[in-house]
C-alpha cells in the first residue's frame, strides 16, 4: 500500500481529506510534544479555524523524545488521520495542519529560530505533567538532572522549560514580538505554573540580561491557562490498519479518539491566534471552575478506575466502568469531590456524561496507560479536593480509599512512574507497616503523612480493598 502524503490527497475517498489546504500554511504556531493528544485536539481545532477563516496557521510540531512519531509523519508530509470512535461507528479523515514535524533536540536551532520569529505568535505544549520538572513546592526542580544539565549550558536545552526560556531570550534579542505560551496539560492553573517555571529557569540561568528578560516576559508574553478535554488512547496497530483501510493509503501516524472535545482558554492572549472560538473552544476570564471540575472529576476518576480496575483484572476504562462496582464507585467518588467544586456547576450532568464517555464501547482506553505517572497524577487530581474536604472538616472516605487503591497499585503492579525507584525502595525498606506514611511523604504531602489517624485510615482501606475488592470504597 502506498503511503499517505500530499500527492495522495487527490485520490482519498470523498469526505476524508483535510478541511483546509495544507499548501496554504505557514508556520505560525510552535507545538512542543507531538503526541496523539495534540494531533487529535489542538491541531484539529486549528484546522477547523483555518477552514473557516484562513490565516495560514500551520503548526511546527516538535517531538520531545520519541523519534518514531517523526518516522511516521515525515514521509507523510505531516499528514495523518483522526478517527472519531462514535458509538455508531468510526469516522476517519486526514488532518493537514502540521506544517513541520521536528525533534526538539535534533532540530534545536530551528526551534529557537521559530520561537524568536515574529511570524510565530502562539506556542502550545502537551508534554504531560512530568515534562515540566516541577518540584514539590511548585517551582522548577533545579536538582533534576535534565534541568541541571540545561542550566549548566549543555549543547541545546532538552527540557521544555529550558527550550522556552532560551527561545524567549532569543526573541527578546531579535524581534521582541509578543507571544502567547499555551500549556495544554492536565495541571491546575497550568498557565501560571509554566510562567513560574520559565521565570525560575531564567533566574537560575545567570544570564547577563536576566532582569531585562524577566521584565520583557512579564510585559509581552502571556501564559493563558487552559482546560483541554478529549479522550485519546495511545494509537495501536489496529488503529493504523483500520484508518489505512478507510483511506486506501497507509497511514503510520493515525490517531483515534472519542467524538467529544472541549477546550476552555483564559482570554489573556498577547498576540494573534487562530479563531478557535469558532470551533467550539470557549474563551473565559477564569478557567478555574472548568479546570477543577475536569481535573478532579474526569481525570481523578480515571486514576481511580485505573488503580481499582487493574487490581480487579480489568483492562480498559470501559471494562472498569461497566463492572458491577464501576459506576457506583465513580458516582460515590464524584459525590464526595463535588463538595469541593463551585456551587453553580452541573456536576450531575457532568458525571452522567462521564459514565457515557468512559463506557463508550468503541474505545479501548487501557487502564495501564492511565496508571502511568501515578505519583504526579494523584497529587494533581486527588490531593487538592482531599485537602479542601479536610480543612472544611468534612469526611473523605472515598478519597481516602482512592489513596489506598494507589498504595496497593504501587505494591502490586509494575510501575511506569518517574518516582518508581523511590516507591520500590519504600516497599523494600519499610515493608507493609510504614509504607503508607512514606508514600504520602513521597507524594509531597507531609500534612497527610504526619497525620497518624489519616495514615491509619488509609491502611485500613488498603486492608479492606485487599479482602473485599473495589466495593470496599462504597462502605
Ligand atoms: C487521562 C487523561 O491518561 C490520563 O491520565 O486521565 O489523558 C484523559 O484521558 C484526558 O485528560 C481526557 O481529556
Amino acid at each position: 500500500m502506498t503511503r499517505l502524503d500530499r500527492t495522495a490527497l487527490a485520490s482519498l475517498p470523498a469526505g476524508t481529506g483535510p478541511l483546509a489546504d495544507p499548501r496554504a500554511l505557514r508556520t505560525r504556531i510552535v507545538h512542543l510534544g507531538l503526541g496523539a493528544f495534540h494531533r487529535a485536539h489542538q491541531a484539529v481545532h486549528t484546522e477547523q479555524a483555518e477552514a473557516l477563516h484562513g490565516g495560514g496557521w500551520g503548526i511546527a510540531g516538535f517531538s520531545q523524545r520519541s523519534r518514531s512519531v517523526l518516522e511516521a509523519l515525515r514521509p507523510q508530509d505531516g499528514l495523518y488521520s483522526l478517527t472519531l470512535r462514535t458509538p455508531e461507528g468510526p469516522r476517519t479523515r486526514v488532518v493537514g495542519q502540521l506544517a513541520e514535524v521536528r525533534h526538539a533536540a535534533d532540530d534545536a536551532a530551528r526551534l529557537r529560530e521559530l520561537l524568536a520569529s515574529p511570524e510565530v505568535s502562539v506556542v502550545t505544549s502537551t508534554v504531560t505533567e512530568k515534562g515540566y520538572w516541577r518540584a514539590a513546592d511548585g517551582g522548577l526542580d533545579l536538582r533534576a538532572a535534565p534541568v541541571a544539565a540545561d542550566l549548566a549550558g549543555g549543547p541545546e536545552p532538552v527540557t521544555v522549560v529550558g527550550q522556552l526560556a532560551h527561545g524567549l531570550r532569543a526573541r527578546r534579542a531579535t524581534s521582541r514580538a509578543p507571544l502567547s505560551v499555551v500549556c495544554c496539560d492536565n495541571m491546575a492553573d497550568n498557565g501560571k505554573v509554566v510562567a513560574r517555571l520559565v521565570r525560575d529557569y531564567v533566574q537560575a540561568a545567570g544570564w547577563p540580561d536576566t532582569d531585562l528578560l524577566l521584565e520583557w516576559i512579564a510585559d509581552q508574553v502571556a501564559f493563558p491557562s487552559t482546560v483541554v478535554d478529549r479522550i485519546v488512547p495511545a494509537a495501536t496497530d489496529a488503529d493504523r490498519d483500520a484508518a489505512s483501510a478507510v483511506l486506501g493509503v497507509r497511514d503510520e501516524g493515525a490517531v483515534a479518539g472519542e467524538p467529544f472535545t472541549q477546550w476552555v482558554l483564559q482570554d489573556t492572549f498577547a498576540a494573534q491566534r487562530p479563531r478557535w472560538e469558532d470551533t467550539g473552544a470557549r474563551f473565559v476570564p477564569d478557567v478555574a471552575p472548568y479546570q477543577v471540575m475536569k481535573l478532579r472529576l474526569l481525570n481523578g476518576s480515571h486514576t481511580l478506575l485505573s488503580c481499582l480496575g487493574l487490581a480487579d483484572g480489568r483492562e480498559t476504562v470501559a471494562d472498569a466502568v461497566t463492572a458491577p462496582w464501576g459506576e457506583p464507585v465513580l458516582r460515590a467518588y464524584a459525590a464526595e469531590v463535588a463538595r469541593t467544586l463551585p456551587g453553580d456547576l452541573d456536576v450531575e450532568g457532568y458525571v452522567d456524561s462521564l459514565v457515557a464517555r468512559f463506557g463508550n464501547p468503541a474505545m479501548r482506553h487501557l487502564l495501564r496507560q492511565i496508571a502511568t505517572d501515578g505519583s504526579l497524577k494523584v497529587t494533581e487530581r486527588w490531593l487538592p479536593p482531599l485537602r479542601a474536604l479536610r480543612s472544611a472538616g468534612l469526611p473523605a472516605p472515598v478519597l481516602t480509599g482512592a489513596l489506598a487503591g494507589w498504595v496497593r497499585h504501587t505494591r502490586d503492579q509494575r510501575l511506569d512512574d518517574p518516582a518508581a525507584d523511590r516507591i520500590h525502595a519504600v516497599w523494600r525498606t519499610t515493608g507493609r507497616g510504614g509504607a503508607v506514611r512514606e508514600l504520602l511523604a513521597l507524594l509531597g504531602a507531609p500534612d497527610l503523612a504526619e497525620d497518624t489517624p489519616f495514615v491509619t485510615a488509609v491502611e485500613e482501606r488498603v486492608a479492606a480493598l485487599d479482602t473485599a475488592g473495589p466495593t470496599a470504597l462504597l462502605h
